[in-house]
């Protein structure tokens, strides 16, 4: 697992007498992660023993601090103030829930917004006043980036670096984090929330935070404090994920893209030679969609439900990145929040419920973190026969994954060890013999199989 490398400063943090000390840490291990979109602290917590239970090791939170107010999910993108009480719990509630997980085995990665704050003036979550550039006690109008290269200060062209990293991004007041009082008061809250236990970071719009500044903001964390910037891939831009790599994995949205036709348009083909052009498997992320894109509409999309399942099948049957789960809440406008109370409070999610799609408890979810479970590291093999895509993994397993409309049987060359195999995916509990070279298959239309040794 990628640590971030910050001993030379830890020392000198230490030489001053500083240390972070952390109610308790779970390290981001191989284990694959649930981003539980908008989920509520005590919501996260009761769910944790079945988080693990599933085979996850990590949940990835909202962002926690106080926020602008409103019905819409994105208000939690727009900080006011540094405290953690917002519509998905308090402080206390918070450090409850990472407890929670803890003791399940879980590691806590949090969303961190530290290139900007809110877009206009009001009153925040937690009754914080704020202006669009002053910030009693926080900020003041020095502390922000006023880039002088659009008429209104906003990005307009991605082409242009400093654009990207001194303008706002859809008006967001944007941090001047090359200042070192903006990079202290950032890694002060940075470090509270590792005081309450918090084993990782999502970096919110990287891209727009320099290297240089990002460095100045994360340095001296605790060794084993995981970092995804999210650093969206963008052809032909001056600023790619490449240029952060330093700092740990990150979200490969190239993969995301990818598997979009894969698996909407019956094209596996296209699976063969996915991951040229995208960052080393040690550096990813892998995922079929977040948050923004299951409301762009650049990847799989998840009303489709058989290519959604399918195209989760291929994630987890892969050995890229470290694979990552969406489980959020049903919507039918892309602003949409989650319900909420009275008091602006985010309904507990209950699965089961309306609207929460509990994605993380699938079936195949479940049998697929099996799988990988079952063929370890062995590495996988990617090729399509006969319109089905066929993932081997070595000697250990096999999944074969039909986005067609008939079903499919099948004689295909395989790495499979002579033995009996059964099929995680299925139902049938029917075996499968190999006794040679080749292996004869049968995928339903719109499913898959996953094979591995029955006496395993
Ligand atoms: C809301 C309203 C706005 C209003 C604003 C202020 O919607 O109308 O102006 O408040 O009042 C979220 C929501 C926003 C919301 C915001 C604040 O998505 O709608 O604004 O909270 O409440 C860029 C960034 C990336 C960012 C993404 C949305 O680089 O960091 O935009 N993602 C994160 C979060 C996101 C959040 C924020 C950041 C802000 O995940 O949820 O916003 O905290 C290109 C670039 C990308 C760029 C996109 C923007 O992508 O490469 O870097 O992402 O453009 O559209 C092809 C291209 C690809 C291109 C893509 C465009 O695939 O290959 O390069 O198309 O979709």
């Amino acid at each position: 697992m990628r640590v971030l490398r910050s001993v030379a400063v830890s020392s000198v943090l230490l030489a001053a007498g500083v240390t972070v000390p952390r109610s308790s840490h779970v390290a981001v291990d191989h284990r694959p992660g649930v981003q539980l979109f908008q989920w509520t602290w005590p919501a996260i917590g009761r769910e944790c023993p079945t988080i693990a239970d599933v085979g996850f090791g990590f949940v990835q939170t909202s962002p926690p601090q106080e926020s602008i107010t409103g019905p819409a999910w994105w208000t939690s993108y727009q900080p006011v103030s540094y405290r953690l009480e917002s519509k998905l719990g308090t402080r206390a509630e918070f450090a409850a829930m990472i407890d929670a997980c803890h003791r399940a085995g879980v590691a806590v990665v949090v969303d961190a917004i530290v290139n900007h704050m809110a877009a206009g003036d009001g009153v925040g979550f937690a009754g914080t006043v704020y202006h669009h550039f002053e910030y009693p006690g926080l900020w003041t109008a020095a502390d922000f980036h006023h880039c002088g290269l659009t008429p209104d200060d906003d990005i307009a062209n991605y082409m242009d670096d400093r654009q990207v990293q001194t303008c706002e991004l859809v008006n967001l007041a944007d941090l001047d984090t090359s200042r070192p009082n903006v990079r202290d008061r950032l890694r002060q809250y940075l470090t509270d929330l590792v005081t309450l236990g918090v084993d990782g970071f999502r970096i919110d719009a990287a891209k727009h935070i320099a290297v240089d500044d990002l460095r100045g903001i994360v340095e001296g964390l605790p060794e084993g404090t995981v970092l995804f910037p999210e650093v969206i891939r963008g052809r032909g831009e001056p600023i790619q994920p490449e240029q952060y790599t330093e700092f740990g994995r990150q979200y490969e949205f190239g993969y995301a893209r990818a598997l979009a036709p894969v698996f909407s348009l019956v094209m596996p083909e296209r699976l063969v030679g996915i991951h040229e052009g995208l960052l080393p498997s040690e550096e990813a992320i892998s995922f079929v969609d977040n948050h923004d894109t299951e409301r762009n509409g650049q990847t799989v999309d998840r009303r489709a439900l058989a290519a959604h399942r399918l195209a989760e099948t291929f994630l987890l049957a892969d050995d890229y990145g470290l694979p990552m789960i969406l489980s959020a809440y049903q919507f039918t406008n892309r602003d949409e929040g989650p319900p909420m109370d009275a008091n602006g409070r985010v309904a507990d999610a209950e699965c089961g419920t309306e609207p929460w799609t509990c994605a993380h408890r699938a079936d195949h979810v479940r049998a697929m973190i099996a799988f990988r479970g079952a063929v370890g590291d062995a590495p996988a093999t990617i090729s399509e026969h006969d319109r089905l895509a066929i993932v081997s993994r070595g000697d250990l397993g096999l999944v074969a994954i039909n986005p067609g409309t008939a079903d499919k049987t099948v004689t295909i060359p395989t790495s499979l060890a002579p033995a009996s195999y059964h099929d995680l995916l299925g139902d049938s509990g029917a075996s499968v013999e190999v006794t040679g070279p080749t292996v004869t298959i049968t995928v339903p239309a719109a499913g898959a199989v996953a094979l591995v040794r029955a006496d395993g």
